[in-house]
């Protein structure tokens, strides 16, 4: 029996643009879950959908685990490259993230090439990079003193801004020794701020040369330039290095013997670091909020390091004997997945029901309706998590109940093939930013009755948040 999918009228032409906070739109997204999706009488008590229109143009939004199940089916449906990915995708074409695929072909070429760039065995080898800037985070913090409050976020994303910068383009932003950033950096985030408000005006605004869409272009141009010089000089000047962009140059596609071009070398490069520094900053500015937030479990992952590390220098190998910390790294992402939502769509070719719909016939969806998961509300469905689910406890990420967790209860990396070719890397430049922090400091909230606000741009991080740091006996 089928059910109209539920959501707010709209205004004519605009539709649903006022329903939707422009600072925090992942916000509005949650409450009208709230309001809308469990108000559908007893028979649809947690199967939350509703649908918005903007400028004509119709979305689902859904958010329990039961729905989000069915659409990670590949089968029936496929990443859709949303409308701010549309615009990023001016600056990086098909490259991984932004491509559309099935189609394009240079999705699955960059994919077969760069999945192995991103195995166990090329993550170790990435690890003294790591080591080498998160050295340089520590330098910071001990020298700015414990009396002065850290901009958590700020500090974090020069961290993984060097990092990927370092593995991806072999060049240092060094932007630990400067207030102003990088002019790359500058440039990406000039990209990724007009994209963002690009995708919410109609495309004849966007195509105006006014000061933004001309600073817009020049940001491109620039990103690429440099890129393609980084290439040059690495081809040039060869190094025997592990690291992404000798994989990027070098590999070769198992199945059609090609490398990569030159411009999908760019386009990939400027991926990595456009999709591998916010996401990953995020986290690191999310663990620590809760950990000071939540007392016991900061004693236990401090303890945990202490115990397994002591005083001596960090290896690799002791990346795979945190279980603690990998727990509340689990647990962080699950509150707070720093890419919220990811978008998908009813797979062109593969689909044979027609109307395509969703909850076993319930819900009808439009002609190749682009349906948005809102992954910070899946996280939090009390089926999966129980009544304590807004709650952050670390130990029910601990590997033999991680292990438990119902298929695709948890999905702060995407879903299948689209899924983050990133993970592995994120995973091991976080464990070992965690542990040497730990390791090195104790940490106090600046402001103890701070709680959480979030940020929203491509990705969320905590807004204001800002920590004390102490060093616990010295760098000995
Ligand atoms: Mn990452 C795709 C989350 C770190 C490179 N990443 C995705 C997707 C999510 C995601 C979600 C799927 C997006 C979509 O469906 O539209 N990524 C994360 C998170 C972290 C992260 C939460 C850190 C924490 N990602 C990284 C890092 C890199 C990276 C680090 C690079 C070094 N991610 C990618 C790339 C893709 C991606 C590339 C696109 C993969 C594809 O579609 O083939």
């Amino acid at each position: 029996e089928q059910v109209p999918i539920p959501g707010p009228k709209g205004v004519p032409f605009l539709g649903n643009v006022y329903d939707i906070e422009p600072e925090l739109p992942l916000q509005s997204f949650e409450r009208m879950a709230d309001s809308y999706g469990m108000d559908l009488g007893p028979h649809n008590q947690g199967c939350p959908i509703y649908r918005l229109t903007t400028f004509g143009r119709a979305r689902v939004f859904i958010s329990s685990h039961e729905l989000v199940d069915e659409v990670c089916d590949e089968e029936r449906f496929s990443k859709m490259v949303s409308a701010g990915l549309a615009e990023i995708r001016n600056g990086i074409h098909d490259g991984l993230f932004t491509a559309h695929y099935p189609g394009e072909e240079n999705w699955a070429i960059a994919h077969r090439i760069l999945v192995p760039a991103f195995g166990p065995l090329m993550i170790r080898g990435m690890f003294d990079e790591m080591y080498d800037i998160a050295t340089q985070l520590v330098m910071k913090w001990a020298r700015v003193g414990p009396a002065a409050p850290i901009q958590v976020t700020d500090d974090f994303t020069r961290l993984t801004l060097d990092t990927i910068a370092l593995c991806a383009m072999g060049t240092r932003f060094n932007s630990f020794y400067h207030d102003e950033m990088h002019p790359f950096v500058e440039a990406m985030v000039g990209l990724l701020s007009v994209s963002g408000h690009r995708s919410l005006k109609p495309a004849l605004l966007n195509n105006l040369p006014t000061s933004e869409n001309n600073k817009y272009w020049s940001d491109i141009e620039y990103l690429r330039n440099l890129s393609k010089e980084l290439v040059d000089s690495r081809k040039e000047n060869p190094v025997d290095k592990k690291d992404l962009l000798n994989a990027l140059i070098l590999g070769r596609d198992p199945q059609t013997g090609r490398g990569m071009t030159d411009d999908s070398i760019v386009d990939n490069m400027i991926t990595f670091l456009i999709a591998g520094h916010e996401t990953t900053s995020g986290m690191l500015s999310f663990l620590f909020y809760y950990l000071l937030k939540n007392p016991s479990a900061y004693r236990k992952a401090q303890d945990e390091v202490d115990r397994v590390i002591g005083k001596r220098k960090i290896t690799v190998d002791d990346m795979s004997k945190l279980p603690y910390i990998t727990a509340v790294m689990r647990e962080t992402l699950r509150l707070n997945p720093t890419a919220p939502m990811i978008a998908l769509h009813p797979h062109p070719t593969k689909n044979k029901e027609n109307p395509v719909t969703l909850g076993g016939g319930k819900y009808v969806l439009n002609e190749d309706e682009t349906i948005a998961l809102v992954l910070t509300k899946m996280h939090r469905d009390p089926k999966v998590y129980g009544p304590d689910a807004d709650e952050f406890k670390p130990e029910r990420m601990l590997d033999e109940n991680f292990e438990k967790l119902p298929k695709n209860a948890w999905k702060p990396f995407g879903n299948g093939m689209r899924g983050c070719i990133g993970r592995p890397f994120a995973w091991q430049e976080a464990l070992l930013v965690v542990a040497i922090l730990l390791q090195n400091f104790n940490f106090q909230m600046d402001n103890p009755s701070y709680d959480l606000r979030l940020k929203q741009t491509l990705t969320i991080k905590p807004k204001d948040f800002h920590m004390k740091a102490t060093l616990r006996d010295g760098l000995d």
